[in-house]
């Protein structure tokens, strides 16, 4: 059945959408299936998206039809739709009246994900208006609240030293809280690596007993403030809380010093928000592993992750992993920085639409995967600046001077691109630098070729 004369308005204005301020507006790469009209199929996905089904219903009323949601652009060349919802088809609390990202993804990227007649369709960006915005909680705390602890700047602390304990699991508490400590002499923040729990070679309240013992001599020994993000991801909300409650119990006097890691992608959106409400003064550490099963450029399903991450800020995420666009080991393009612009910036351009965040505090970009020193400078060269939270699992612990001598390089090479001066340069003077590029000879041959030469006898021992 072509519903297109009830759920498509092609003449409707996009800038007169926004202007009215009760739609949200959604753009999706849309392929029928076979030999399918573009219209007819991106009607019944608007259709399927929020009143309607693949048959008219004797129930639907003239109210009913007032919440259609409407395609309000089609480009079938370039397989693009674009869909226009009232925000009063999302669900809201009954609690306090507020948004819930559940819902906006049952409707948005729900059943329209298994049509029979859509070959596929992704979600490219989605613009919401002040009047749904609002509805959202929106980030407490974020890099601004680290600096604060670590005592620099919190308009512009530059790069959080990061990195993430390796190996991924298999390490007992005592070993996982010393490679803690080794790296803590140089750096400032570690995270769990997201599979890292409960697990019966590592029960999580002995290694997080160990883990706050191992912060305080650190912080002792350097005098200098250190954070830690604990992994609480779980499907159930009361081990969640059971988790969190204990680790900042057990971290005391230094619980502000603890961020909250979790599993949003697999965990859902209804654990990021447990975390957000019933811990709103821990940095909230949203982790995506997985995401890449409907993100990732070669999905034509899904979502992308640039709509990903703007979920995330409207969630209220303190920080989210945003790949190291095309400098790390995950997918990635230096173009994927919008991104990043999307969660830090107050107004800010997506692929089809411009969002206003209305002073909603930015989200922090988690710059993770298979970076080290070396990848540094042009990571931050794409970016134009430092101010994230960086981790380096491998590129830490893979140093051939180890953990702490890792974090330092880190450190230097963020200094070096600072101050302006080279790599190489600046590896002359700074011997764990220097060492990073015996550590990582093939990123080094790659990047800065005759570093052998440049570098000598101080990369070498
Ligand atoms: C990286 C790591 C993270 C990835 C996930 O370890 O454990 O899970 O960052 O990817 P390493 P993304 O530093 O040893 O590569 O950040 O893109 O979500
Ligand atoms: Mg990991």
């Amino acid at each position: 059945m072509d519903q297109s004369n009830r759920y498509a308005r092609l003449d409707l204005d996009e800038k007169a959408l926004i202007a009215g301020g009760r739609h949200v507006l959604c753009a999706y790469t849309m392929k029928p299936k076979g030999d399918g009209d573009y219209l007819a199929t991106a009607a019944h996905f608007a259709a399927e998206s929020s009143t309607g089904t693949n048959v008219e219903v004797h129930t639907t009323d003239d109210f009913t039809k007032g919440v259609d949601a409407l395609v309000y652009e089609i480009d079938p060349e370039n397989e693009v739709m674009k869909i226009a919802y009232p925000v009063e088809l999302f669900d809201r609390n009954i609690i306090d009246g507020r948004a819930m990202l559940a819902s906006f993804l049952t409707l948005t990227i729900g059943n329209n994900q298994g049509m029979g007649d859509v070959a596929h369709a992704k979600m490219r960006d989605f613009y919401v208006p002040p009047a749904y915005l609002r509805l959202f909680d929106g980030p407490v705390m974020n890099i601004a609240d680290m600096w604060r602890v670590l005592g620099r700047s919190v308009t512009d602390g530059g790069m959080v030293v990061g990195t993430i304990i390796k190996p991924k699991l298999g390490l007992r508490p005592q070993p996982f809280a010393d490679a803690c400590y080794e790296f803590w002499l140089g750096g400032d923040f570690i995270k769990n690596d997201e599979p890292q729990g409960n697990q019966v070679f590592a029960p999580l309240k002995e290694t997080i007993r160990l883990v706050a013992d191992a912060m305080k001599r650190a912080q002792d020994k350097t005098g200098e403030a250190k954070l830690f993000s604990a992994n609480i991801t779980a499907d159930d909300h009361y081990e969640m809380l059971a988790r969190g409650e204990y680790i900042l119990e057990t971290f005391g006097e230094n619980a502000d010093h603890v961020a909250f890691l979790v599993d949003g992608y697999v965990a859902g959106p209804a654990a990021i928000t447990t975390a957000r409400r019933a811990f709103p003064h821990q940095f909230l550490h949203y982790h995506r592993a997985g995401h890449g099963a409907v993100t990732s450029p070669e999905s034509q399903r899904g979502y992308t992750a640039f709509v990903l991450s703007k979920m995330a800020r409207l969630q209220g995420a303190s920080g989210i992993h945003t790949g190291t666009m095309g400098f790390g080991k995950m997918e990635g393009d230096p173009s994927d920085k919008i991104m990043a612009f999307m969660l830090t910036d107050d107004v800010a351009e997506g692929p089809f639409y411009r969002q206003d965040w209305l002073g909603m505090k930015p989200t922090t970009p988690i710059i993770s995967g298979g970076m080290n020193a070396l990848r540094l400078p042009g990571f931050f060269d794409n970016l134009g600046h430092s101010n994230v939270i960086q981790t380096s699992g491998g590129g830490a612990f893979g140093h051939v001077d180890g953990g702490t001598a890792g974090a330092i390089s880190l450190r230097q090479a963020h200094d070096a691109w600072k101050s302006g001066v080279g790599l190489v340069d600046y590896a002359k003077e700074h011997k764990e630098l220097a060492r990073a590029f015996e550590s990582f000879p093939q990123d080094a041959d790659k990047l800065y070729p005759g570093w052998r030469e440049a570098l000598g006898a101080v990369a070498a021992e």
